[in-house]
């Protein structure tokens, strides 16, 4: 067999490091740098611990990816695409550290920043970006995950007052949250409030024994009787519209954001392919290996270069929500079908927390769930095809 030479990098195939400029590239290799040094090294720990070091939110803020993408107040205001290079690498780390940037800047800041009055803005938005505070946000509960506009979240006025009660569960970040947007019913509809944890009443429990996203800190939020000034609702959020809006941005990051995890595994498979001998010779050498490589790096380019499309697409203001299901149903749905094969190429070795492909595969399950199913993005892929919504019966 002749021996020539190997690019080891999936991605320089589609030569799409000339697609981004020269400060998109800047960001990538910055946070990149950040995930090499500071991550990867002990992440294996972290997941296997379960643990999630409270310390890390002033080194991503200090990184200054919290927010980044919003402008003002401490944050960075870079552009999208930038935001989903940031969210590649640090998922290719682990999915859980891209969890906690997504949770932070695309759903707790975003809220604040966009359906805030200039009070909560100022209150909280600096010290989230400087991750001096830790934001978390609560729309799904027990019995409406997908179906968020049945939440039983109530908030009833008392005097110039609100009272809230019921219960949110995966809330991410929730036992170390010193803020979170909570979303309840009211008899005006749906509205959102901005929650110090430390109010009376309000309590979180966190979710033991998972086997996914285990870096990462997920948790049931129980209100009680909460009492809150109407300073605290989100004046410019008057529908279930709001919450649905901040998953777009979440949602937009995991799009790139599931490509770092998987182009984690391929270039995983491919070092390790390259010096596992069987046979005598390279597992890399082995034709059905190298289909398996062509073909994930096929759907790693694509995927990428949907991520760059949607991206330029957002910084040119003209991104709508059903594009971001595309991106990520597809981005999220290939990344763990390439996990999973990857996992196959590295045979029994890829069982272990030794190597990160079965850690990335398992975070990817939690990945294909949240921020809506895959199901949900093909309905709503289904209704813009079709203009017939069939997520009722
Ligand atoms: P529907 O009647 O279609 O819409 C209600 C109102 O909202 C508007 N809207 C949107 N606006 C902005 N962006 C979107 N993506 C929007 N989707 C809908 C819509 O125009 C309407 O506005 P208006 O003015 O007419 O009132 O609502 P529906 O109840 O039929 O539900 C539609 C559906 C199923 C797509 C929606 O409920 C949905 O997306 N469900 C999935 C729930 C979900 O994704 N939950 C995520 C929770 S957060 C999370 O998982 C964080 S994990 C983060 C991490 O750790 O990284
Ligand atoms: P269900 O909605 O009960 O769905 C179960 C299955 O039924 C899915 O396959 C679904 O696609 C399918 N299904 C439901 N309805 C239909 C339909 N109409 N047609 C076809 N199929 C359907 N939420 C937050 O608010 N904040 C967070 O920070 C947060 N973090 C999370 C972190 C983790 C690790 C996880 C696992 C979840 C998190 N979530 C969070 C919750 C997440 O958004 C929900 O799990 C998700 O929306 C799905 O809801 P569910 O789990 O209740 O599943």
């Amino acid at each position: 067999m002749t021996a020539t030479t190997a690019t080891r990098r999936p991605l320089e195939l589609f030569g799409v490091d000339g697609l981004l400029t020269e400060d998109e590239r800047d960001i990538q290799a910055t946070v990149r740098r950040f995930a090499d040094d500071r991550l990867r090294p002990e992440v294996g720990d972290w997941f296997e611990s379960a643990t999630l070091p409270r310390e890390l939110a002033k080194e991503f803020g200090a990184l200054g990816v919290l927010g980044m993408h919003l402008e003002g107040y401490g944050c960075a205001g870079t552009n999208a695409v930038s935001y989903g290079l940031a969210c590649a690498e640090l998922e290719a780390a682990d999915s859980g550290f891209r969890s906690f940037v997504s949770v932070q800047g695309s759903l707790s800041m975003f809220s604040i920043h966009r359906f805030g009055s200039e009070e909560q803005k100022q209150e909280w938005l600096p010290r989230l970006a400087a991750g001096e505070a830790i934001g978390c946000f609560g729309l799904t509960e027990p019995d409406f995950g997908s179906n968020p506009a049945g939440m039983r979240t109530t908030a009833r006025r008392d005097g110039g007052d609100w009272i809230l009660n019921g219960t949110k569960m995966w809330i991410t970040n929730g036992g170390i949250a010193d803020v979170a947007t909570v979303w309840a019913r009211t008899d005006e509809g749906i509205r959102g409030f901005v929650v110090p944890t430390g109010t009376p009443g309000f309590t979180a429990h966190d979710i033991h024994k998972k086997l996914s996203l285990r870096a990462s800190v997920t948790s049931e939020l129980v209100l009680e009787d909460v009492r809150l000034p109407d300073s605290a609702r989100l004046p410019h959020a008057t529908s279930l519209g709001a919450p649905l809006a901040c998953l777009n941005e979440a949602r937009f990051g995991i799009v790139f954001g599931a490509l770092g995890a998987a182009r984690d595994c391929v270039e995983t498979a491919l070092d390790y392919a390259t010096s596992r001998v069987q046979f005598d010779r390279p597992i890399a050498g082995f034709q059905l290996t190298q289909q398996k490589l062509a073909d994930m790096t096929l759907e790693l380019g694509k995927g990428f270069l949907l991520a760059l499309h949607l991206g330029r697409l957002k910084d040119a203001g003209q991104i709508r929500p059903e594009q971001v299901s595309l991106g990520k149903l597809n981005n999220v749905r290939e990344a763990i079908a390439i996990a999973r094969e990857c996992r196959t190429i590295l045979g029994g070795s890829g069982i272990t927390l030794e190597y990160p492909v079965l850690r990335h595969a398992n975070n990817l399950e939690s990945v294909l769930t949240y921020e809506g199913t895959s199901e949900m993005h093909s309905l709503v892929i289904g209704q813009a095809l079709t203009g017939l919504a069939a997520f009722r019966g």
